[in-house]
């Protein structure tokens, strides 16, 4: 099973080149903390990330929520991701037919293809949604994660949908690097008489995760990095309000302190889901 193995290792097997990168530098990093910046100013956005860069190794964002966005800001996320050696994720969550996800892929003011290492999208459309995003991110080296679960109370990315998230994924194994989900997706979806590629190697990314609080009372469920990488074996902790806290009273120092808390915490994590090995 892929998850046994050290990040490196599965680094210098990855067919994907994102999914490589992403490998490699949280090997290097000694990361896999993923911190998601939802400020809405773009001088929070940039002071947060060049905060937690050491730590980190992927940025998620969500774009769309910056109020004061101009396209330098992307010159300057990407000056930011060379400065600390972090990939950048836009977790766009596309949800429509081909045609369209393509062009809100790839045009509109974000351009989100030209700069995002990795985005990610509902299943729900079916398999089109991920040949329209494939048709502008393969050519790019891209990565995308398919939406298999979510963090949320109540959910309805569960059972069947989920086995239907992963069949989708195995169908595009060079464009699909894994899953946005809450534990490994290894065994789902195979049918009676199938048998899984022992090389499959889909990427687990979780959101919901923090070390004080168990939720956010908007339905958001915490767990933390023990249980998501060592008991649950995910492969990236996403942590967003644990770590920059109150975004109208940012405070650096405590940002890089929650950041260097959380990468030795999912670190340690992994430690620990290695020596069961
Ligand atoms: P938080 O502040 O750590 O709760 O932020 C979590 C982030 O992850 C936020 O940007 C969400 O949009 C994102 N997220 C999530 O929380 N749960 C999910 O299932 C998915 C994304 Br998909």
């Amino acid at each position: 099973m892929a998850f046994l193995q050290t990040y490196a290792q599965r680094a210098t097997k990855h067919a994907n080149p994102a999914a490589r990168h992403l490998l490699e530098t949280i090997s290097r990093k000694q990361s896999n903390l993923a911190v998601s910046v939802d400020v809405t100013k773009s001088a929070d956005f940039l002071s947060v990330i060049d905060t937690v860069g050491p730590y980190v190794c992927l940025i998620k964002t969500h774009i769309d929520i910056i109020e004061d966005f101009e396209p330098v800001l992307i010159d300057r996320l990407t000056a930011l991701s060379l400065k600390h050696d972090f990939l950048i994720f836009e977790d766009r969550k596309f949800a429509d037919i081909g045609n369209t996800v393509a062009l809100q892929y790839s045009a509109g003011v974000h351009k989100i293809a030209s700069w995002a290492h990795i985005t990610n999208a509902h299943p729900v459309p079916g398999p089109s949604v991920v040949t329209g995003l494939a048709s502008v991110g393969t050519p790019l080296n891209r990565g995308l994660l398919l939406l298999a679960e979510m963090s949320t109370a109540g959910t309805l990315a569960r059972g069947a949908y989920t086995e239907d998230a992963v069949r989708m994924a195995r169908a595009n194994p060079d464009f699909v690097i894994g899953f946005i989900a809450m534990r490994r997706m290894d065994g789902f979806g195979v049918r009676d008489g199938e048998v899984q590629n022992s090389e499959e190697d889909f990427l687990i990314l979780t959101p919901g995760v923090g070390l004080d609080v168990k939720g956010d009372g908007l339905g958001q469920q915490y767990r933390t990095p023990m249980e998501v990488i060592s008991q649950s074996g995910c492969d990236v902790i996403i942590v967003g309000r644990g770590v920059y806290g109150n975004p109208a009273s940012l405070d650096v120092d405590e940002v890089r302190r929650q950041a260097d808390r959380y990468r030795k915490a999912g670190w340690d994590a992994y430690l620990d889901r290695m020596k069961g090995r």
